[in-house]
């Protein structure tokens, strides 16, 4: 049975593989990006039984997503919708040092995500259900199938984490906090950005990050503050813990949150403690930044360790 149970939108990726504007390139590369996805992938490479509920449209880009995700050993709870499409998007690097982002995902098959979708008894056996802030910007009754989510989750004792994970595109930060603050109570597990955390926080500066960490503590949740290549910061049971990050070459830094916080969730169902925890979110978040997509340079085991023990990712 899945221990991890997450939910959310799974797009196909158009990504251009050369330098220059998608107005002149001649090709593309078809991959899948899922905020949610990419996490599931993360711990199932870990080792972590994980299911993902989500909607496809009908169509071979839906077909794709549901493929790559199973293909990763993730269970997949996924409903073709014949009546919308699979969700898009379409990355570029415009020029060699930036990178563009387009969605075509309004009206998307998994923007109509509802708590019909949510199979029964799934969330109450399991551990942790995961959420992310993609979802509650997705639309109205996506929101609610996180808000039924994690009432369930809650009522059953399960851990719920929450990556917020704002995507401005989707929806401001008012109407983010708005939504999430529907839902932040139930939140044992709360990760996010310094700008992210901010939003929930209202009133402290996103520059303080001691304060976003004790503005959001409650009793019994962990609150998770990542800065990228700076590390992260958690403060749980009262006591802060920092950790620095990997230093590494990064080709590709889409998913590496994803990626930091699978790491995190495998070390805490492992029983390892937060210090070892934020240690695996840095390096699967940094190895993740090592080749190009959103989730294949996530780490198995054997790479995992490999760089916690200082050595490189690809021994070859
Ligand atoms: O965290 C990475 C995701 O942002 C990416 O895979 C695509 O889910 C995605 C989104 O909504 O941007």
């Amino acid at each position: 049975a899945a221990r991890v149970v997450t939910l959310g939108e799974t797009m196909a990726l158009l990504r251009s593989g050369s330098i220059g504007s998608l107005a002149h390139l001649a090709s593309v590369d078809v991959a899948v990006g899922g905020a949610e996805s990419n996490l599931a992938i993360g711990l199932s490479r870990l080792g972590v039984p994980t299911a993902w509920i989500s909607r496809v449209g009908e169509d071979p880009l839906g077909l794709r997503v549901v493929r790559e995700i199973r293909a990763e050993g993730v269970e997949v709870h996924c409903a073709a919708d014949p009546s919308r499409p699979t969700g898009l998007m379409v990355k570029s690097r415009p020029t060699a040092t930036s990178t563009r982002v387009d969605y075509y995902r309004a009206g998307s098959a998994a923007s109509a995500l509802s708590e019909e979708d949510l199979p029964e008894g799934l969330i109450e056996q399991a551990e942790v259900l995961h959420l992310s802030g993609i979802t509650s910007l997705l639309s109205e009754s996506a929101q609610s199938a996180a808000l039924t989510a994690v009432r369930r989750a809650a009522a059953a004792g399960v851990t719920v984490c929450l990556d917020v994970n704002h995507r401005s595109r989707l929806g401001s930060r008012q109407l983010l906090a708005e939504r999430l603050g529907e839902l932040l109570e139930q939140v044992d597990l709360l990760v996010g950005g310094p700008e992210e955390l901010a939003a929930l926080a209202p009133g402290v500066p996103e520059e303080d990050h001691r304060g976003l960490l004790e503005a959001l503590a409650q009793e019994g949740r962990q609150v998770v503050l990542k800065l990228g290549a700076d590390g992260a910061i958690a403060l749980a049971d009262g006591v802060v813990h920092e950790a620095a990050a990997h230093q590494i070459e990064a080709v590709d830094t889409v998913g590496a949150g994803d990626a930091f916080v699978a790491g995190y969730l495998s070390a805490q169902l492992e029983g390892l403690d937060v210090d070892a925890r934020l240690a695996r979110a840095n390096a699967c978040g940094a190895l993740v930044c090592t080749s190009p997509g959103d989730w294949e340079g996530a780490p198995r085991r054997d790479e995992l360790e490999a760089l916690l023990a200082g050595g490189a990712k690809d021994p070859v």
